[in-house]
């Protein structure tokens, strides 16, 4: 009886004969069950032959004893008072800069290599100089160049100052009068095409310049000269401001080191600078690993992702300036610990257990832990202690107890994930409505960003939490984006393993759309909620919210880095180059 009684758990739990396109390429792997005699827990109501999916993850491609191996020279003082000499000699050449386009120019090479945190003074101060003598009123704006005009409004808009788009109303006469003079000039296309991503809901001059531009350098790539193609393709590729400024600037300092006119000390200054920030990355990846090790998640929970190396990526993905190590560390152990506990509920867990691991994580109550089985044990003792750490790294360090919130966003997050788990055992496909409510939170950008609200600069207790009601919007507009983006990556694999639907799916079966047109929908509805993205961007009007907004932009534009082109964060193989390059490998 107990292995019909297993027989009929295991098909009533795997949706096995439901009919949907789907249900035939779930795929089922037997693992062994990695529990056997546990008295107090639910185990043992279950049989021994418990069938249990494997994703069949590949293994880390980094071991502990690699990464400690791992070395660079860039340390010490040696580099540090180079850099800061190059530092002045820089910020005495931007203030000598006398013409407005070639300064604008000067601090949009300084972002794409990655420097301009050195000089946020000198910036500001020439922006707003800028911004007043010729963005701010509608006299200049006719008379103004346009690829001046178009450089101008896309750094205006980074930075936070308002400038219509009505700055371009003139675009179409100007495409139909002066089309020579577009044609020609392959930079100010460029620079139109990379404006048009800053736009807002219902700019449609801003859609007309993106559909004209991407089109017309589509269809004239094979003339454009030389040194101008590669920034092309790479544009055309993903746009400046979809990119993250840390692999943007590995990638720009070789384009500028061959461009015709390239400043020397500035180049000097960029690989010095991201020569040092990677060795800063390195020690905190090393610091990290020993935390990574210590878990014994790698042993204990082995049939989930090991992912240590592609987690700490994206933390210097979202922020990689210096200052910011502690929160890297910090935020290394969050996207471990969801990594983790995400494939505890989409691939090893049954539905029974997850209901206890909900329950026992949304109590926060670690005296039941005797109920879970030991794996889960090791999963929740594991999540509980490191979080708890962080909350008591926050009071001692500010004296603010930030246990409710934390603890309200990881509960959150497995209730998601346990909604996911049963519409998979049920065999359920939501409408994609009704799926994106749920997928925004389970994407864990929440959980991630509410950790990222008590990483930033302000220490204050009440302008955090007035910060973070604030920035409701701009953790809905990220999660989307990154449920979206990561959907797009990763479900052929997760259905084909078996999974709860995702995006593309819903879907398909809501609409009876084939699979190429819900990809096609799900990039408009990206796009359109990086218009609302960037609109909550523009009205970031304090320290916090410009400092976790840009932390939210940047976890968008990793998630579309790793996501972009297959599953990088699940495909370790996919990653090593990358990690090669920026982790590993000085320029
Ligand atoms: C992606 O896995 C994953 F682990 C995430 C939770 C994305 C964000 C993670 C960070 C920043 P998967 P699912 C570490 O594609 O099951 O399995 O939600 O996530 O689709
Ligand atoms: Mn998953
Ligand atoms: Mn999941
Ligand atoms: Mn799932
Ligand atoms: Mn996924």
């Amino acid at each position: 009886t107990s292995f019909l009684m297993a027989l009929l758990h295991f098909i009533s739990n795997s949706s096995f004969f439901y009919k949907d396109s789907c249900a035939k390429s779930r795929g089922f792997n037997i693992c062994k069950p990695l529990y056997s005699s546990q008295s107090t827990s639910i185990a043992t109501t279950l049989d021994k032959s418990l069938v249990r999916r494997s994703a069949n993850y590949k293994l880390t491609l980094w071991s502990f004893d690699h990464i400690q191996s791992l070395s660079t020279k860039y340390k010490g003082n040696d580099y540090t008072s180079r850099a800061d000499t190059l530092i002045d000699a820089v910020k005495s050449m931007i203030c000598k800069v006398s013409h407005p386009f070639r300064t604008l120019e000067l601090i949009d090479d300084l972002r794409r290599l990655g420097i301009a945190y050195h000089f946020v003074d000198e910036i500001n101060y020439l922006l707003e100089m800028i911004y007043h003598n010729y963005y701010e009123t509608q006299d200049m704006w006719d008379i103004m160049d346009l690829n001046h005009k178009a450089l101008g409004f896309r750094l205006m808009r980074q930075h936070g100052y308002h400038v219509p788009q009505d700055i371009f109303r003139n675009f179409s006469d100007t495409t139909r009068n002066h089309k020579p003079h577009l044609y020609q000039d392959m930079m100010c296309t460029l620079n139109l095409y990379e404006a048009s991503y800053h736009s807002f809901e219902n700019e449609s001059i801003l859609d007309d310049i993106r559909d004209f531009t991407s089109n017309y350098l589509k269809e004239n790539l094979e003339q454009i000269i030389e040194n101008l193609s590669s920034m092309v393709t790479h544009a055309l590729e993903l746009p400046l401001h979809w990119r993250v400024p840390r692999v943007e600037a590995k990638w720009f300092i070789v384009e500028y080191e061959n461009r015709s006119g390239m400043n020397p000390t500035l180049l000097e200054l960029a690989k010095l600078d991201f020569n040092i920030g990677q060795a800063m990355h390195l020690e905190d990846l090393q610091h990290s690993s020993r935390w990574w090790r210590d878990t014994s998640w790698d042993k204990n929970l082995s049939f989930a992702r090991d992912r240590l190396v592609e987690n700490f990526l994206w933390t210097v993905g979202v922020n990689y300036l210096p200052h910011f190590s502690v929160e890297r560390k910090t935020l290394l152990k969050v996207n471990a610990i969801i990594t983790t506990i995400d494939d505890v509920y989409d691939v090893y867990a049954t539905l029974d257990e997850l209901e206890l691991f909900t329950d026992i994580v949304d109590r926060w109550d670690i005296n039941l832990v005797g109920k879970l089985p030991h794996y889960m044990k090791i999963c929740f003792i594991g999540f509980y202690n490191s979080v708890n750490e962080m909350i008591y790294e926050t009071l001692t360090k500010t004296g603010f107890m930030i246990l409710p919130y934390l603890k309200k966003e990881w509960a959150d997050l497995c209730k998601a994930y346990l909604v996911e788990a049963r519409w998979y055992h049920s065999g359920h496909t939501p409408t994609l409505e009704e799926y994106l409510d749920n997928a925004c939170v389970s994407i864990a950008a929440p959980v991630i960003l509410m950790h990222l609200s008590f990483l930033t600069s302000i220490t204050s207790k009440e302008e955090i939490l007035q910060g973070i009601k604030r920035a409701e919007n701009i953790v809905r507009y990220s999660s989307i984006i990154l449920r979206l983006v990561d959907d797009l990556g990763t479900s052929s694999d997760e259905i084909a393993r078996g999974d709860n639907p995702k995006s593309i799916q819903c879907y398909m079966h809501e609409t009876g759309a084939t699979e190429t047109e819900a990809r096609r929908y799900i990039q408009k509805l990206i796009m359109e909620t990086w218009k609302k993205l960037n609109k909550e961007r523009a009205g970031a009007n304090s320290q916090f919210l410009r400092e976790f907004s840009d932390g939210a932009t940047n976890l968008v534009r990793m998630a579309q880095f790793m996501y972009g082109d297959g599953d990088r964060h699940g495909r370790p193989d996919l990653t090593k180059p990358h990690v090669v390059s920026l982790l590993v490998n000085p320029i």
